[in-house]
Parts: structure tokens; C-alpha cells; sequence
């Protein structure tokens, strides 16, 4: 099998929070989005039960499969292993990489979230397959941020594990929308290292048509803007 080639360059977390999702399906609401173009997706619940969230992961394991996109669960080991979806992102307070890369085996996709220098570049020495880099901006979709970093926090990042050798994939997460994307991914990459893609939430999973944001999010990726 390998490790699937992914790309990472609209990366789509989800939000099931009412002041988000409002009385719509999360599925529902995935499923517009991948109608758009998003490139990955991670099932993100800081909520509920775990049988619940199971059956969620495997509902929407079914939809992403269908559109070829990878499904990574947040947090939790456990439900990616259930669901055998592609696997997990997890964050500085969750398990340890090389514990969750046990469980999981050479293949998932195991992604980290980091906001500093140390951070990443124990990421990458420990195998992560991407970053997750933020805060890049404060963010009403998560208020417990400890560190929000700016695009030039995201840059010294990237560099530096580019001086490293590291060839981790990175996104960058936090305050990402429609108004700001193209500065952000200009002003966070380097000569010599880019970031992969971005991860959204609300630009995305809050828009009243999810397709045709991710669809223009997308566009604005692949269009350079005037200023590069
Ligand atoms: N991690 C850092 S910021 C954030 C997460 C999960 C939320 C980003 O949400 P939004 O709505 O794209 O700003
Ligand atoms: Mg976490």
C-alpha cells in the first residue's frame, strides 16, 4: 500500500458547534464543501460521546472516500483505528507522536499541530507527515490559542525546518478567509520553502454556500495574486 500522496492545499476543519453549523448536518455541510474542492478533511469534536463520534467518523469516512479525500479524525487514536480512516491530527497536550504512530503504523497520516520552532522541529524529527503552524491570527472558532504567531511566526517556522532538511509538509491555521488568504500564504512562505496549503474552518464550514467558498478559496490558491 505506501502512504497516500496527499494534498494538503484547502484543508477543511470541521466545527460542529451551533454557532457554525446552525441547525445544518455536518455531513451535509462536508459534503458541499468537497463539492468545492477541499482537499482534506479532519473531523474535529470536542464533544460527545465516543460511539457517537464513531458512528459520525464513519459516516463521513464514507462520504470523503467517495471524493478521494483523506478523512484525519482530531485528537483521538482510538476512532481513527475504528473507523480506518487515513489518520489523526493532534495537538502539543494529546498523545505522543511515536505513541500514536505505534498504534497507527507507517502509513496514516499523522499531523501536528505547533507554534513554535522547538515544537516543529521535534515534529518533524519525530515523523509527522505535516504541521499544522498557527495561531496565525486570533480566531473566534478557537478562543484556548496559546500562542497566536503571525504570518512572520509561521515564516521563521518554515525556515527553519527548511535549514533542518526537513521536507514536512506545513498548513497553517487561524483567521484564514477569503479577504486574507493570498497575503497570508505570500507573506508566511520563503524563497526557499512554501507552505502546502491552508486549514479553515468558518471561511469554509460557517459560509452559507460551503461550495462555492471552497471553490473560491481555492481559486485564490492557485491564482498568484499582483503583489508576488
Ligand atoms: N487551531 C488553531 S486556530 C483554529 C484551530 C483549530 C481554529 C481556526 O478556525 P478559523 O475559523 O479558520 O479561524
Ligand atoms: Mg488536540
Amino acid at each position: 500500500m505506501g502512504k497516500p500522496k496527499v494534498d494538503y492545499s484547502l484543508y477543511l476543519v470541521t466545527d460542529s458547534t451551533p454557532a457554525i453549523l446552525g441547525d445544518r448536518r455536518l455531513i451535509d455541510v462536508v459534503k458541499e464543501a468537497l463539492g468545492g474542492g477541499v482537499t482534506v478533511v479532519q473531523l474535529r469534536e470536542k464533544t460527545g460521546d465516543t460511539a457517537e463520534l464513531i458512528s459520525k467518523a464513519r459516516e463521513l469516512h464514507a462520504l470523503t472516500q467517495s471524493y478521494g479525500v483523506p478523512l484525519l479524525i482530531n485528537d483521538r487514536v482510538d476512532v481513527a483505528l475504528a473507523v480506518g480512516c487515513e489518520g489523526i491530527h493532534i495537538g502539543q497536550d494529546d498523545m505522543e507522536l511515536s505513541t500514536a504512530r505505534k498504534l497507527l503504523g507507517p502509513d496514516a497520516i499523522i499531523g501536528v499541530t505547533v507554534s513554535t520552532v522547538d515544537e516543529a522541529l521535534k515534529a518533524c524529527e519525530g515523523g509527522a507527515d505535516y504541521l499544522g503552524i498557527g495561531t496565525v491570527y486570533a480566531t473566534p472558532t478557537k478562543t484556548n490559542t496559546k500562542e497566536v504567531i503571525g504570518a512572520a511566526g509561521v515564516r521563521e517556522i518554515l525556515a527553519r525546518i527548511d535549514d533542518a532538511g526537513h521536507k514536512t509538509q506545513t498548513v497553517c491555521i487561524g483567521g484564514i478567509n477569503e479577504s486574507n488568504l493570498q497575503r497570508i500564504v505570500f507573506q508566511c512562505g520563503t524563497a526557499k520553502k512554501k507552505l502546502d496549503g491552508v486549514a479553515i474552518v468558518s471561511a469554509i464550514m460557517a459560509a452559507e454556500d460551503p461550495d462555492a467558498a471552497a471553490t473560491r478559496l481555492g481559486r485564490l490558491l492557485r491564482n498568484p495574486p499582483a503583489f508576488q
